[in-house]
């Protein structure tokens, strides 16, 4: 810093032996003169010209290049040529500005120094301004969207389910922040934190996927205890791989809710950062994105075991909610346009068996990987993120709705099938033959199924709500037909059963929420009590079996008569299992569907609406 490279001039070894007494008066005179020029000119130097610290150590004392070029946006390859002149232009245009500005700042009275200094602290603080992480993000008038609290619900029986519910929640949280704090989850039976590789090494999943949930909870303290911890603790910047859908799905889908929901500027400018952490993944010469990616490099890979390096259709098909969201949110466009680049690509292909989507895609070659078509893992979010696309675009994103219908079209007539014991279930097609088997994870179709009954085309509204249903109630039987009363992660409709897991390795319940989802959407469109007496027999049986000393932990058997725990308590559980519940109790005007679609981890968005003057968060001109 400028102070020790002053020392030498001001204090000079030569200088130390010489006595005061043996220089004259004019001498004295002369040196004073000398010294307080040089004063003046140091402190001309270090108010007046900008960054005079980088610029000393920079130029002054490094062989001339490189910090220079990086710092002047000019290539240091051409450093020595002739735009050697550019660069000092560029420099000195650099110090009349500061000089501008200095002067403005000295006319001003020293109280309104003093307010700039504070609001420019807190702007940066928050991701506003220039000097932030959010570095050139546009101011946005932030409006909050309708339905964010909800009423007690009148009824009591109602209020008091709800309640409970809101309790389970407490009970997670607190032990994942007593035991677990900042790790990404909990392992509430030995008490202690838990990471999966999904993450690498980015932290605190469970505290960003919880954040909407403690929100529309009114559990405030926890969320300002959470929204600290973003402040402090959550960084991007780190040589590590990660899953694109997972920290897409759950770190920028919880951020963007907690944004909307809040308001706090802090959460727009986290996820927009981390949105463009993800871009590099889009560096495929297709442009559909790789499975996984080096956040510091920005080198990407696919999972090794997926058919011959291909991407997976519903890791690259449930980025477009969250994608389109940051778009609008940093306006910039090139969010946007890489998931409907996705589209593009999609569209070029041709589908087997009339419209179905294969579950691998390679990036290289844009090619169909091996035929295997799923409505349940490696599938499923694509299609909702079909239809969902569509509603949040305030229905006009048109060509959404032409692609989710059409594929439910031929997901209809090529997997769906009725048992002999009369339940409807979603099979998964290999290569022309059909699996009887349905994963948990496929129960999120009956609430999909519903949620787009309402624009289904050719009068096929009745007939799609009919199918919702079935499919609901075919979930709840995998739920009743085990002794736990917690669904299996896959259960089979041959060898004589029927809503049943038969081989070991599909007996697990790792507290899903899709069944509990497809309740609450029924419940929503329907009114039959049958789907809160359904949800209502899940708490119980969380309660019975997964409630544990330190949280709440997935089963291995939902068979056996006793449970044994797997020692995970999943951020999703947090995410989207308590708050589809609490949803489930809750009045239909708390995140009205008519102004929010929730990602595939629950994470509630608002609705794009078309006239942009009702918009939720409009950008100020
Ligand atoms: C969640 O992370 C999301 O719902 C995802 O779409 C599928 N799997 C889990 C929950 O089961």
């Amino acid at each position: 810093m400028p102070v020790t490279t002053l020392l030498p001039f001001t204090a000079p070894p030569n200088r130390k032996s010489a006595s005061p007494t043996s220089f004259r008066l004019t001498e004295k005179f002369i040196l004073l003169l000398v010294f307080s020029a040089f004063i003046t000119l140091c402190f001309g130097a270090i108010f007046f010209l900008p960054d005079s610290s980088k610029l000393l150590s920079g130029v002054f004392f490094r062989s001339a290049s490189v910090e220079t070029a990086t710092r002047t946006g000019i290539d240091s390859g051409s450093i020595g040529t002739g735009n050697a002149d550019k660069m000092l232009a560029k420099i000195r245009k650099d110090h009349e500005d500061a000089l501008i500005e200095a002067k403005d700042t000295l006319q001003k009275h020293p109280e309104d120094i003093k307010k700039d200094i504070k609001n420019d602290k807190d702007q940066v603080a928050q991701g506003v301004v220039k000097g932030g992480k959010g570095d050139g993000l546009p101011i946005i008038e932030y409006v909050r969207p309708p339905g964010v609290i909800g009423r007690e619900p009148s009824d009591p029986d109602t209020k008091e389910k709800r309640a409970k519910i809101k309790e389970m929640m407490q009970f997670s949280w607190d032990n994942y922040k007593r035991y677990a704090w900042g790790f990404n989850e909990l392992r509430p039976v030995s008490k202690q934190g838990h990471s999966s590789n999904l993450f690498g090494g980015l932290k605190g999943a469970t505290i960003v996927d919880a954040l909407d949930t403690l929100y529309i909870m009114e559990m405030y303290d926890e969320f300002e205890a959470a929204t600290e911890w973003v402040v402090k603790n959550l960084d991007f910047n780190m040589n590590t791989e990660i899953s694109v859908f997972e920290v897409n799905i759950r770190f920028v889908g919880g951020l963007l809710s907690a944004y909307y929901l809040s308001g706090k500027e802090v959460f727009r400018q986290k996820a927009v950062e981390l949105g463009e952490k993800l871009l590099p993944a889009f560096k495929t010469p297709t442009g559909i994105p790789w499975a996984l990616l080096n956040m510091k490099s920005g080198i990407g890979r696919n999972w090794p075991w997926a058919s011959g390096g291909s991407s997976i259709l519903a890791e690259y098909g449930t980025l477009h909610l969250e994608f389109m969201h940051l778009s609008k949110l940093s306006g910039n466009p090139v969010f946007a346009e890489k998931v409907m680049n996705i589209r593009k690509v999609l569209n070029r292909l041709d589908k087997p068996s009339g419209g179905l989507y294969p579950n691998y895609l390679n990036p290289n070659s844009g090619q169909w990987g091996q035929h295997h078509v799923s409505v349940g893992g490696l599938g499923d979010s694509f299609y909702e993120y079909l239809l969902k696309a569509w509603i949040m675009s305030d229905k006009s994103d048109e060509e959404g709705k032409k692609l989710y219908y059409d594929a439910l079209q031929a997901i209809e007539k090529n997997l769906i099938r009725k048992s002999s014991g009369g339940l409807t279930y979603i099979a998964e097609w290999k290569g022309g033959l059909l699996e009887h088997k349905m994963g948990h994870l496929t129960c999120f179709a009956g609430g999909m199924i519903a949620l787009g009954a309402d624009g289904a085309p050719d009068q096929q509204t009745g007939h799609h709500m009919e199918l919702a249903a079935e499919i609901t109630r075919t979930c709840h039987e995998s739920y009743a037909r085990t002794n736990l009363k917690l669904g299996p992660e896959a259960f089979r409709f041959d060898g004589g059963v029927e809503a049943i897991a038969t081989r070991q390795n599909e007996k697990y319940f790792i507290l899903r929420p899709e069944v509990i989802e497809t309740y609450m959407y029924m419940w929503r469109f329907t009114h039959d009590p049958k789907y809160r007496q359904w949800g209502w027999e899940a708490v119980q049986a969380l309660e019975q079996h997964c409630r544990v000393e330190g949280g709440y932990s997935g089963v291995r058997d939902v068979y056996a008569s006793n449970p044994n725990y797997d020692d995970v308590q999943q951020s999703f559980y947090l995410a989207e299992t308590l708050k589809y519940l609490y949803l489930l109790f809750s009045e239909d005007d708390h995140l009205p569907f008519e102004h929010w679609v929730f990602n595939t981890e629950a994470h509630p968005l608002p609705i794009i609406k078309k006239d942009f003057s009702s918009n939720q968060a409009n950008e100020v001109e």
